[in-house]
């Protein structure tokens, strides 16, 4: 009787994982160096499943490969969603080394950082235009909207069809301002944060789960 039942229970629990659970979203977090891009994808990773993704700087290009957390389960308002996490590198028009002498950091050190960023900038590409399914684009709100954008990257973007989330990072500081950015991007939706201080991720998760679905 007893093992009918044990038998029972775990051929219901098998049946319901097979009809609930589908294929984790692949979610790609991009944007221009600096944005807060790793610290988001941390504090994601960190909310939902108890460890991070990878360092943190406040000199650019930290980040020079793409870096991934897998199954991460979101759930909002009724909603769920099981994501892969992708943390790419900070994406600009051109990498220039002598950006990191200000940083004070060696030539040679600076030469390689910068080498490494540019491939990680094409490894982003990659990943672009393969194997994600939805997109995050963190901007900074005290800085220019228009100028941290990467054209190239929008473009591919767009030409792909894929779901879209911009994150207006940063509200913490005094100088940001939200809504230059949601006015220049009108097409897709802006939501708020401060991935540093933690600020309206109930809204980043309700977002999250409501457009990648
Ligand atoms: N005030 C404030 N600072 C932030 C916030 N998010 C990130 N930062 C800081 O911004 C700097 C860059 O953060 P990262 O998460 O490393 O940025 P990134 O976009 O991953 O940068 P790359 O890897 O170089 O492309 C760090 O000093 C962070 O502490 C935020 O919401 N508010
Ligand atoms: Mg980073």
């Amino acid at each position: 009787m007893g093992l009918l039942t044990d038998l029972r229970d775990s051929i219901s629990r098998v049946v319901d994982r097979l009809f609930s659970e589908s294929e984790p979203k692949r979610i790609g977090i991009y944007g221009p160096p600096n944005a807060g891009k790793t610290t988001l994808a941390n504090r994601i990773a960190r909310d939902w499943t108890g460890d991070a993704i990878g360092p943190e700087s406040h000199i650019p290009h930290e980040t020079r490969r793409a870096r991934r957390k897998e199954n991460v389960e979101i759930e909002r308002n009724g909603k769920k969603v099981t994501i892969d996490i992708v943390d790419t590198p900070g994406v600009t028009t051109k990498v220039d080394y002598k950006e990191f002498l200000d940083h004070d950091m060696e030539k040679e050190d600076a030469v390689r950082r910068s080498r490494e960023a540019t491939e990680g900038v094409a490894e982003a590409m990659h990943w672009l235009r393969e194997d994600v399914d939805g997109v995050v684009y963190v901007l900074d709100s005290t800085k220019d909207p228009i100028s941290q954008v990467n054209t190239m990257l929008i473009g591919i973007i767009e030409s792909q069809d894929l779901p879209v989330l911009i994150f207006a990072n940063k509200i913490d500081l005094e100088d940001a301002n939200v809504e230059r950015i949601s006015n220049a991007y009108p097409q897709h939706e802006t939501v708020e944060l401060s991935a540093l201080e933690g600020e309206n991720m109930d809204e980043v998760y309700a977002k999250i789960a409501e457009y990648f679905a």
